[in-house]
């Protein structure tokens, strides 16, 4: 007996675990397994390498993960020396070059956890895999049974694009300030970078504009449908861009013109070609709004609109829309994107607009977002631009998954989850490759959507596949083995709260 308990209360269990059978979404790049396992328990800290490069917030993220669930009170902090056995540890390399930007390696032994990167953001989606290789119910709020074993090996993994976003229409359907936050958490769980935040449109303007007052006022007051709009002030809206920050994603803001501009016409009478302000619209037809482009006013009103946008948000890119602007002419269209552009460009920011825009003379650096017509996307790189990858028919999440989807659209396509997962964006359009492409971004147009459960609906678990294209070598993507991974992820779905998609042809645990 003595022995026995000696045995059971001495050394910690070594619980032989199979790296490689964890279901890790996105699929790392490599991954050896030294089947054994680390428990994490309420000995467990987490330390972060002191170093110039904030890891403090990284590392009380993780805390904050791991608490609730386990029940520890796990601390995070800062330490100069190498930590003891049981830790979690943080730390910053710079001689890991192959590691670049974003990538990071996760070592994990029976005594030990490391994650190492060059950048913080490596570390950040280190964090992000060790969360999966937790047992699902370390995602509940509540105090939930252990062990809380970690299977043994190291993971060196880094991303194919540099751009994995998702666009969330805040036009048709306001999405308050709180609903975004947990919109970012979601997208950081799997490694999504970008969110793109389509704040004008005919239905509502939705982001503060303090010299132009009324295009919120009036053009942010209603939605598809009618009844109650909103609209971010500037200070929400930088405090979105700061929690995204912190979590490694940038915001791009859309100020989507000449065409979806109903919102901002009915807010200042002077922005119509006949002066006449226009009435609020609450349908949900497209490309009958236009800016009246031979007016200077027009330009007056872009320019501080821009510089405002420009101030708030530290991110690289403006998206100045430009997509089915049916009543504006082309001879009017290409020299108004043109001087538009170059708006952008004057305030630092590089342009993003969509497909269509290529028709204009883009400027250096701008990226065109591929949604409808491959013969745009390839004007664009025939210009030397980049190509941001939003095919309709692949990463519209406001299409329907079949006819029975109650929510959406299915104007482009039905896309069942295996038709968002099963493309590769660097074959998708004849002479369009990797090199042409800055990454992939799936898009939530809102239309038919107004709330956080219904938008979680049609997002997941369609994202989290756009999310592993946006991640993962081509070659070691296929349909088959993912299917089974996701299948796998029901119970951590469930523990995250996250309301998706059951779909029949996911084997789900
Ligand atoms: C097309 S995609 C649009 C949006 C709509 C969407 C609905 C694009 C650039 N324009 O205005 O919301 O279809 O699926």
């Amino acid at each position: 007996m003595l022995i026995l308990s000696a045995v059971l209360f001495s050394c910690t269990p070594r619980t032989p675990m199979d790296l490689l059978k964890e279901s890790i979404i996105p699929k790392p790049a490599s991954v050896t397994a030294t089947n054994s396992s680390f428990v994490l328990s309420e000995k467990t800290a987490i330390y972060y390498q002191q170093s110039s490069e904030d890891l403090s917030f990284s590392g009380q993220y993780l805390a904050d993960i791991l608490n609730p669930s386990t029940g520890f009170n796990i601390r995070a902090e800062a330490t100069g020396q190498n930590p003891g056995k049981g830790s979690i540890y943080l730390t910053l390399s710079d001689d890991k070059s192959e590691l670049e930007k974003e990538g990071y390696e996760l070592t994990i032994t029976e005594d030990l956890i490391t994650i190492t990167a060059q950048n913080p953001a490596g570390i950040f989606y280190g964090i992000q895999t060790l969360r999966q290789l937790l047992p699902a119910k370390i995602e509940s709020s509540s105090v939930q049974e252990g062990p809380w074993l970690i299977a043994t090996g190291s993971i060196i993994d880094k991303p194919e694009y540099e751009y994995r976003g998702a666009m969330l229409d805040v036009s048709r359907h306001f999405f308050k300030a709180e609903d975004v936050k947990q919109f970012i958490d979601m997208l950081a769980a799997f490694k999504l970078n970008a969110l793109h935040l389509h704040l004008s449109d005919d239905q509502g303007w939705r982001i503060e504009i303090k010299s132009w007052p009324n295009l919120t006022t009036h053009g942010g007051s209603t939605k598809v449908d009618g009844g109650e709009g909103g609209f971010y002030t500037q200070e929400q809206y930088k405090d979105i861009v700061k929690y995204a920050k912190e979590r490694f994603i940038i915001i791009i803001p859309e100020i989507d013109m000449p065409g979806h501009t109903n919102a901002a016409l009915a807010s200042y009478a002077e922005l119509n070609c006949d002066g006449k302000a226009r009435e609020l619209y609450t349908g949900i037809e497209v490309g009958f709004s236009t800016l009246c482009t031979d007016s200077e006013i027009t330009y007056q009103f872009i320019d501080d609109v821009v510089r405002e946008l420009a101030e708030l948000n530290p991110g690289p890119y403006i998206h100045i829309g430009g997509d089915e602007s049916h009543v504006t002419p082309m001879e009017d269209y290409i020299p108004f994107i043109n001087r538009v552009q170059k708006i952008v460009t004057k305030y630092d920011k590089k342009v993003l607009g969509w497909d269509e825009i290529a028709h204009a003379s883009l400027e250096p650096n701008a990226t065109v977002q591929y949604w409808s017509k491959a013969e745009n996307a390839t004007k664009a790189v025939e210009q030397g631009a980049k190509v941001l990858m939003s095919p309709a028919t692949k990463t519209y999440l406001d299409m329907q998954y079949d006819s029975t989807t109650r929510w959406g659209q299915h104007w482009a396509a039905y896309i069942e989850v295996d038709a968002a997962y099963s493309w590769d964006p660097a074959s998708l359009v004849p002479g369009i490759g990797k090199d042409n492409i800055l990454g992939v971004e799936s898009a939530l147009w809102t239309e038919t959507i107004t709330n956080l459960d219904e938008l979680e609906y049609m997002v997941f678990p369609r994202i989290v596949g756009h999310a592993e294209i946006g991640w993962t070598k081509a070659s070691d993507r296929n349909w088959d083995e993912y299917k089974v991974r996701l299948g796998n992820q029901s119970k951590r779905f469930k523990a995250m709260r996250i309301n998706y998609y059951p779909s029949k042809l996911v084997p789900w645990k």
